[in-house]
């Protein structure tokens, strides 16, 4: 069985398939938007994350005719009430993995003391099969707070800024395995997965 990840974010690519490809799916083949005819980007118009990764993996499915897999994703700041949140991938007006995104967000937290840097990332995960009655969506969080400062070369997006709680390295200082393990795109995947092993029979 053939499966999508519809995304154009590199970084999510990678991460998605590597830990289904860690997971070991036997009978499923991943395939990314590359690999496929192109099709043009639903636009992201959600109030949540979940809205946003349905939408997405329903108009991949319904184009490609594959069971198709979609993230929606981003960082909620406590002390923007949650903001950037579903605004993420475009906070600075520039999509995607710009580090405008990064800057913009840590301008905006100069004044704002480490006691109140709390932050977390959200991802929701939807898999959408043409001809199934039901859609699938999975949550993940992982909470943490946000250094003044980028390190770190793994990952992607705000990973550089992004200390998980319990830990003093940022999630760009992680190694990807360790990353996997906790975050929340690795929480949300691995709710997915039991639905996906259904699909391959
Ligand atoms: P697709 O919709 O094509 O999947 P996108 O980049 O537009 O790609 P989103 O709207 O879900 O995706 O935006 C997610 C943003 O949140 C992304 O650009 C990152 O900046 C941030 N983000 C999400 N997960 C992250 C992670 O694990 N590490 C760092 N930043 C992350």
């Amino acid at each position: 069985t053939k499966v999508l990840l519809a995304t154009r974010n590199a970084g999510k690519l990678a991460e998605l398939r590597r830990m289904l490809e860690a997971a070991g799916l036997r009978g499923i083949e991943i395939l990314g938007l590359a690999e496929v005819p192109a099709f043009p980007e639903a636009p992201e118009t959600g109030a949540t994350f979940a809205e946003n990764a349905v939408a997405k993996a329903r108009d991949a499915a319904a184009t490609t005719g594959l069971p198709s897999i979609a993230d929606d994703s981003g960082l909620t700041v406590d002390a923007l009430s949650g903001m950037p949140g579903v605004f993420s991938a475009r906070w600075s007006g520039r999509h995607g993995d710009d580090v405008s995104n990064l800057e913009l967000l840590l301008a905006q937290l100069h004044d704002v003391p480490d006691a109140r840097r709390s932050a977390a990332f959200v991802c929701a995960a939807a898999l959408v099969v043409p001809g199934a009655t039901e859609e699938i969506v999975v949550h993940g969080e992982w909470r943490g707070r946000l250094v003044r400062a980028p390190r770190g070369t793994n990952g992607f997006g705000y990973d550089p800024i992004f200390v998980p709680e319990g830990d003093e390295r940022t999630s760009a200082e992680l190694p990807p395995a360790e990353k996997d393990a906790v975050s929340h795109r690795g929480r949300a995947l691995r709710a997915l997965l039991p639905h996906l092993k259904a699909l391959a029979g």
